[in-house]
């Protein structure tokens, strides 16, 4: 056993872990040192890291090191744990059907738990119409398989994803996604038959969703052709990009032309599904009824799980042996999905993502009230940011995010930053996080912003 084993074993993890900050070294502390030492020698460089610990349990609101520091937890794994981690329901879901099958493979020996996450998705998702669904390992395999769906549907071959779009890392999906460093530079060629429009970023075009979405559908017909095109995919609110929440609008416009030019649209919910946003799906809060939906992260409490769910003409498109994968719908991925869902519908997580938005958006308010760096606030539900700028000229401020966001990891307070420009700080608690450690959190980043000379 290492020191980190003997820290692990020590500490459970769940809702049941003290609920507080806590700081007892400073970070890193000698134990995550040592494993972050033994990281950089044995993990490929391209790897990186947010907050310089070693993670040993995490539960509720906060992550704990392997030093004993417990983290304030704004970032639930990149939009992951909105059940929070270690869920008691999850976590006995795993370990039942870990002890009763690990794989299969469903392509081979079918089981019950991936049909039934199929109906759960079906059912929830958007769209009183049938519905069908497959399963995958990750919101980019989800990606792949959706324009995968969407081709073979329509006959076509193009796709139009927008400006600021985070779609994954994959060929296709680098490909999909906007932003070259560091996603996509060096690691060309890119697939084909890719194409990009304007997106509505109402911060800093001005315009009215109509104007932003007649803006870019010239640029599809004039650049595409409606002919030519299978799929537009799109973030009902943008994640990376910049947590980027389009004018009223723009979202049911791009919808209304998809439909009349028989263009499949997928919604990538990927990161605002699953309660996030204070609706199952952001899709809801803008009347979007999409022709597909791909979704990962919040599904499954943390396992590795993905979906494609829409329109079933569309889903059946493709044929008998065209989809799948060796894990895809992992037997313990949709026990914890199962799990992950049946705490959605009951525990009140949906309800809890809205009240948690309003006290983000209440205190960002409050603080662009007094620092004109604080340049826009924004998100819907536990899916808040603030954009930081030169007060003077609203130029992108990174470097003072990325000064805040290292100041508050060192405060015992994990924020993560995002956006084309990298000045924005976004917050996704775990929905499970109580409103006092959420004020914590926020008081931290205040007082880092204002620790912060102007960048
Ligand atoms: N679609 C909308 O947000 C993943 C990326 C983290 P995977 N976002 C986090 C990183 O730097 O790799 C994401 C997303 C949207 C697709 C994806 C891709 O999901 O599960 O990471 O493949």
């Amino acid at each position: 056993m290492t020191t980190l084993d003997t820290a692990a074993s020590a500490t459970t993890g769940g809702p049941a872990l003290a609920q507080e900050r806590r700081l007892v070294t400073a970070i890193p502390g000698p134990r995550s040192q040592e494993l972050l030492d033994r990281k950089a020698a044995a993990v490929a460089a391209g790897v990186g890291h947010t907050a310089p610990i070693a993670a040993v349990a995490a539960g509720g609101g906060v992550v704990v090191d392997a030093d004993g520091n417990s983290l304030i937890d704004l970032g639930s794994g990149i939009a992951v744990t909105s059940v929070g981690n270690a869920h008691p329901k999850v976590v006995e879901a795993v370990q039942r059907q870990a002890a009763s099958f690990t794989h299969t493979c469903f392509m081979v020996s079918p089981y019950e738990g991936y049909v039934a996450v199929a109906e759960a998705l079906n059912r929830l998702t958007p769209g009183d119409f049938p519905k069908k669904s497959a399963l995958f390992n990750s919101g980019a395999e989800a990606v792949e398989n959706a324009v995968k769906i969407a081709r073979k549907a329509t006959g076509r071959q193009a796709v139009v994803a927008f400006d600021h779009a985070y779609h994954g890392r994959t060929n296709l999906t680098m490909a999909l996604t906007a932003k070259s460093m560091p996603y996509k530079s060096g690691f060309g060629p890119f697939a084909s038959e890719v194409y990009r429009a304007p997106m509505s970023y109402p911060y800093r075009d001005g315009l009215t969703g109509p104007e932003a979405a007649a803006r870019a559908l010239s640029v599809i017909e004039k650049q595409v052709g409606a002919d030519n095109l299978a799929a537009v995919i799109i973030e009902p609110i943008q994640g990376e990009g910049g947590f980027i929440v389009p004018a009223e609008g723009f979202l049911p416009a791009i919808s209304e032309w998809c439909t009349a030019n028989g263009v499949v649209l997928i919604a990538d919910e990927v990161q605002s599904g699953f309660a996030r946003t204070g609706a199952m799906f952001a899709s809801e809060h803008f009347g979007l009824v999409p022709d597909l939906v791909t979704t990962a992260k919040g599904i499954a409490g943390g396992l590795p799980l993905a979906a494609v769910t829409g329109r079933a003409e569309i889903m059946d498109a493709a044929h008998v042996g065209g989809l799948g994968g060796t894990y895809g719908g992992n037997p313990i991925a949709c026990a914890a999905a199962l799990a992950s869902i049946d705490a959605f519908e009951t525990e009140g997580f949906v309800e809890r993502a809205a009240e948690l938005g309003e006290i983000m958006l209440g205190r960002m308010r409050a603080l662009q009230a007094e620092d004109p760096r604080v340049g826009d606030v924004r998100g819907l539900g536990a899916m808040v940011a603030i954009e930081l700028v030169d007060p003077a000229t609203q130029a992108p401020a990174p470097a003072l995010a990325g000064a805040v966001a290292k100041r508050c990891i060192a405060e015992g307070v994990v924020v993560l930053t995002c956006g084309t420009y990298g000045n924005v700080l976004r917050f996704l608690p775990p929905l499970s996080i109580g409103d006092d450690l959420l004020h914590e959190g926020l008081d931290v980043v205040a007082a880092a912003l204002a620790a912060e000379v102007a960048a």
